[in-house]
């Protein structure tokens, strides 16, 4: 009896387990920063978005007219990244 309580309690936790891995595949990776600044999810950062994401929201347009390298009014992920790499180019000089 002892046995197959075990089994039982075994396979409801791997069946839990299972499904909670494949019902959120995002859920337990680590969220990057793109995604937080996508406020919206919609795949695209507006300068709204950008500007309540930094510590000075003031500067928000500023950097971001920056960051928007194609001008279309909106970053994507490798121009947001470009500016983390530039943050880690100025820290290196
Ligand atoms: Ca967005
Ligand atoms: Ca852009």
């Amino acid at each position: 009896m002892k046995i197959l309580l075990k089994t039982v309690v075994t396979t409801a936790l791997v069946t839990t387990l299972f499904a909670c891995s494949t019902t959120s595949p995002t859920s337990n990776t680590k969220k990057d920063r793109f995604s937080k600044v996508d406020a919206n999810s919609d795949g695209r950062v507006t300068v709204e978005e950008f500007s309540s994401s930094i510590r000075k929201p003031k500067n928000g347009p500023k950097r971001f007219s920056r960051l928007d390298v194609d001008k279309n009014g909106y970053l994507n992920r490798a121009e947001l990244e470009a500016e983390r790499k530039n943050k880690k180019n100025k820290k290196k000089n």
